[in-house]
């Protein structure tokens, strides 16, 4: 079919849908009306007065006149909190054992009635009307949880609960899932719904793809993490504080979490960013090693059409000596947009092509929908069918959406039976020599003219056997599908790492793999958004991510495409997409100029990919993400907790992407130490604000003092670039050599510089003491004021 034939189909295809999605909507309303019962009479509770404490290991029972509060410091520092006697398990988030209680945290009697357990990172204070403070080993208060609040119906059934803290007048909120308006979240309302923002999406569309109820803030007084474990609907609003507001007294920060039901339960992680962000992934689970083709750049486009289009598109690459890892197929390379089929006609020999292109150095990744054509006679939903896979209603009916194939029913992946099921289908992807996949529409979405664009509330899910609906199932939807596809490819390629990303989520995700920006819109706004809510992930536990390169729709100016392109040649997905209409994304389409300097930030890339394999690994080692706020390493410089236009990648390397239209130059902000333009090695010293160059040729971006950066050589090896440390400073770093796309541990090697008389000493620090590097070493910003 050409494109004309192709636009065609679709509009054909639109009303029809269209009808369709009206009637389901129609549906879902009515559905919900008959299984939900409507909000009736409610109780207000609260806890009341103290009456008691139970010691525990690791903390205690407190409790209340109308409820009672469980405490435990696990091992490690992390510390959970619960009302009404929740548990931390069951929970979508936590992975493997919940840690074990510290034994020598204690419950102990505090002054005025209330409770306390001290702990070596984090005393918890409890009051005798039940406010939570979280106080600093040296008694600041870090957070205040006031007693919550709950309203039960009277006839029985879920409750909603309120929890309003309060934080430090200068704190700063981060974290919330993937929100593009960020990453530091100003005043307002968060809702926490996975949501597909119907169409592309700006700065001011929320909620989006990924929501999570974790908030990273950050205060002089030190950083915590927070996460209420809920998947249900819900709220939270902030509102930043102000130092010396009314009559010289500070006004604290303010969160108020509402949810519409399940438990109230809360971890809290004291500490430095990297040993929160350490803490939480120990928690939630170490983040996916992608394999390390996946660190490279890859193309992808909705509507690429056959097989020649996606050869011609290789060929362009090579052609133009222009590297690529992968290309990925939309669904337009599905059979009627069914998932796990391919259209023979466009693709008469997939498994050809991709063997073919694999020889070229390039993967194939597949597109993956959760939703499956509702069609007797599709293998996949007959399979499926015949195992009571798909989610139902509240008469055990199949639940019908709408999605690209028509009338969809929807895999119950909260069923540990179905992942199974769902995860042996993946072998089909292997089969027509996919290397990857990447999950798609997995909010999960069901089209709708009204109302929310997904499952009836009322939909039942197996959640893991405990049985439950679509308002607790909908935000872990896209992780228990993450889940299955990841299990699945483990099974059935057992000696390779899988190569997975998916739109939705939540906390935990990163178990699985990673995500990237989803439908984000073309426009300056779009690029500013995509930074958002790659740092705003990376501090929720999820590493690796990045923007489709040049916007979804649409067509980029040639400046506006550099600029995405430089930025993304730094963020760990680094992939150029857009949506079925929307004009090319191929580097040489913007004319000569863009295309050299397109080169030359691919070529960095390249050069880079040994210090992205090391960040990789250190993800999953630490919890760290690759892409890091300024401040991630001096949290206290309130100057950095602002600066929203720039990132950390890694210890080494602090990007200023432009972001604006025009730009020649722009201003960074510095944090503490020592700073070198890595194209001039020119030295600036931190904390500081400068002014850089930034031709359309590069994007400012600067290296730490004493850094030691992995880098691939001319020849293709490994070696090390270090970066002179200031006199009388030391610097190093770690690296960890690529250990191929299979399981084999990370080793990590260690590096110490130190200047000595002008010159710059390195050396490979071994427990069994240190020696010489034994890799190639390349010193830079050796500059005559050094010497
Ligand atoms: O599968 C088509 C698109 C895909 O290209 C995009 O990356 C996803 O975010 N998909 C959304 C569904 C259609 C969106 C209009």
């Amino acid at each position: 079919m050409d494109g004309r034939g192709l636009v065609r189909s679709m509009r054909t295809m639109a009303t029809l849908q269209g009808v369709r999605a009206t009637r389901s909507a129609l549906q879902r309303r009515r559905l919900d009306a008959r299984w939900l019962p409507a909000r009736g009479a409610e109780r207000a509770r609260v806890p009341g007065e103290v009456v008691g404490a139970e010691p525990m290991p690791g903390g205690g029972i407190v409790r209340f006149a109308r409820s009672e509060l469980r405490i435990r410091v696990v091992k490690g520092g992390a510390v959970f909190r619960s009302w009404d006697g929740a548990e931390p398990e069951p929970s979508y988030a936590l992975a493997g054992e919940v840690p074990e209680p510290d034994p020598r945290a204690q419950l102990e009697p505090d002054k005025d009635g209330g409770w306390r357990v001290v702990s070596e990172r984090v005393t918890v204070e409890v009051s005798r009307l039940g406010a939570v403070d979280i106080r600093t080993p040296g008694g600041v208060v870090l957070r205040r949880d006031l007693p919550p609040r709950w309203w039960e119906p009277v006839e029985g059934g879920p409750g909603r609960w309120l929890q309003r803290t309060e934080v430090a007048a200068d704190a700063r909120f981060f974290g919330l899932g993937g929100r593009a308006c960020g990453p530091r979240l100003r005043d307002g309302t968060y809702r926490l719904w996975n949501t597909d923002p119907r169409g592309s999406f700006g700065p001011a569309d929320d909620p989006l793809y990924i929501t999570m109820p974790v908030q990273l803030v950050v205060a002089d007084a030190g950083t915590h993490l927070s996460f209420h474990d809920n998947s249900w609907d819900g709220r939270v609003t902030l509102r930043e504080g102000e130092e010396g507001a009314g009559s010289g007294h500070d006004r604290p920060g303010t969160s108020e979490v509402r949810m519409d039901g399940g438990p109230l339960r809360c971890w809290v992680i004291v500490g430095s960013p990297a040993r929160v962000l350490a803490r939480w992934t120990r928690l939630t689970g170490a983040p996916a090693v992608p394999p390390s083709w996946a660190l490279g750049p890859q193309h992808a486009r909705w509507g690429f059409g056959g097989e020649r289009e996606v050869r011609r598109i290789a060929a362009g690459y090579r052609a133009r000596e222009l590297p690529l890892a992968a290309v990925h197929l939309d669904i337009d390379h599905f059979e009627g947009h069914r998932v796990f089929t391919v259209d023979r006609e466009r693709f008469p020999d997939l498994p050809g092509l991709a063997e073919e292109l694999r020889g070229a150095g390039v993967r194939l990744v597949s597109i993956v929908d959760p939703a499956v054509k509702a069609e007797p006679g599709d293998a996949v939903y007959d399979s499926g069918a015949a195992g009571g896979a798909f989610v139902r209603d509240g008469r055990g009916r199949e639940v019908r959406g709408v999605v690209w194939p028509g009338e969809c029913v929807y895999p119950d992946f909260t069923d540990p039976a179905v992942r199974e099921w769902w995860g042996g289908l993946y072998g089909e992807r292997l089969a027509q020599g996919f290397a990857g996949v990447w999950h798609d529409m997995n909010e999960p979405v069901s089209f709708a003219p009204f109302g929310d664009r997904s499952l009836p509330r009322s939909a039942r899910h197996d959640l893991e056997g405990r049985g439950g609906d679509h308002r607790e199932a909908h935000n872990v939807y896209a992780l228990a599908m993450a889940h299955a596809g990841y299990e699945g490819l483990r099974r059935l390629r057992p000696r390779e790492r899988p190569f997975l990303f998916s739109r939705s989520g939540w906390a935990g995700m990163q178990r699985y793999g990673g995500t990237w920006s989803g439908d984000v819109s073309t426009g300056w706004a779009g690029l500013r958004a995509s930074l958002s809510l790659v740092l705003g992930l990376g501090l929720c536990g999820v590493p690796y991510s990045g923007p489709d390169v040049g916007g979804f729709d649409g067509s980029p100016s040639p400046e506006l495409y550099l600029r995405w392109f430089q930025l993304g040649a730094y963020l760990p997905l680094f992939r150029t997409h857009a949506a079925i209409h929307a004009g090319r994304r191929e580097p040489w389409e913007f004319g000569p100029a863009v295309l050299e300097h397109a080169r030359a930030a691919l070529a960095e890339r390249e050069r880079l990919r040994p210090y992205f394999v090391t960040l990789a690994r250190l993800a999953e080692l630490t919890g760290a993400p690759y892409a890091r706020p300024v401040w991630w390493g001096s949290p206290k410089d309130r100057a950095l907790r602002e600066c929203e236009d720039a990132f950390l990648l890694g210890d080494a390397l602090l990007v200023a992407p432009v972001l604006e239209p025009g730009a020649e130059r722009r201003s960074v902000r510095l944090p503490k130490g020592r700073w070198y333009d890595t194209v001039t090695e020119r030295a600036y010293d931190g904390p500081a604000r400068v002014v850089m160059d930034a031709p359309l040729s590069r994007v400012p971006v600067l290296a730490r003092a004493g850094a030691v950066i992995p880098v691939r050589g001319a020849d293709g090896e490994l070696e090390l670039e270090v970066w002179a440390p200031a006199t009388g400073r030391r610097g190093g770093g770690l690296v960890v050599p690529d250990a191929g796309d299979g399981w084999e541990p990370a080793e990590v090697e260690r590096y110490a510089t130190r200047l000595v008389e002008g010159v710059v000493k390195v050396k490979r620090v071994r427990l069994d003491g240190s020696g010489p590097p034994g890799r190639r070493v390349r010193v830079r910003g050796l500059g005559p004021a050094e010497l």
